[in-house]
């Protein structure tokens, strides 16, 4: 039972999970505040870029519809049914996700947060925030039916635990310049 909601809640965020992972290795270029300041700090700063979030959403959306050719067998060996991804919710999913990471460095920098300081708990959790509010304003009915109170209570404890692992090994490997 709590199998089959943790492999259903990792299914259904897996197009919330890899973009901001996908924008690490993409970002570069032009800063999407064009390197304007608000209030004696960068309104985003140099770490949201164009190119990330734009590869972030693509590599999510790319990903739900790999997802959504692999659900029935997926389904037939956990003997659950898994969700498939309309489009709407696939981009809602991830752009949603790029939001929150972005909503976050809003916040940092309006708390005098240089790029790339942590802020812990809003690091583990800005993603899901804007992937499900997202998801639940653009696609109602499917993101009732996927995620059930049962497997968004799970999503909500094992992503911050997914988020520090891939973070500090992204980290270990050299990908990211800080473990958070
Ligand atoms: N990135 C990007 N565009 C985004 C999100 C991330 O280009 N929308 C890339 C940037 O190269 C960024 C890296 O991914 O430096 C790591 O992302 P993140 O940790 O979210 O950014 P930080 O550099 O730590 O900046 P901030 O303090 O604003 O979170
Ligand atoms: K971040
Ligand atoms: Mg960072």
């Amino acid at each position: 039972m709590i199998g089959t909601l943790v492999a259903t809640a990792f299914w259904a965020m897996l197009p919330a999970y890899v973009p901001n992972n996908a924008a690490v290795l993409a970002g570069g270029g032009r800063p999407i505040d064009g390197g304007r300041e608000w209030r004696g700090a960068r309104l985003l700063g140099d770490g949201k870029t164009w190119r990330g979030t734009a590869v972030g959403t693509l590599v999510g959306v790319l990903l739900a519809l790999a997802l959504n050719a692999l659900a029935a067998p997926a389904s037939a060996a956990l003997g659950s049914d898994l969700p498939t991804f309309a489009l709407p919710a696939a981009f809602a999913l991830a752009f949603g996700a790029m939001c929150g990471d972005i909503g976050a460095s809003f916040l940092k920098r309006r708390s005098g947060r240089e790029r790339g300081a942590a802020f812990p708990g809003l690091d583990q959790l800005d993603f899901v925030v804007g992937a499900l509010g997202l998801v639940f304003l653009v696609d109602t009915d499917w993101a009732l039916a996927a995620f059930t109170p049962g497997v968004l209570a799970v999503v909500l404890v094992m992503t911050p635990v997914l988020h520090v692992v891939t973070n500090v090994g992204a980290y270990a490997l050299g990908v990211k310049n800080e473990p958070w």
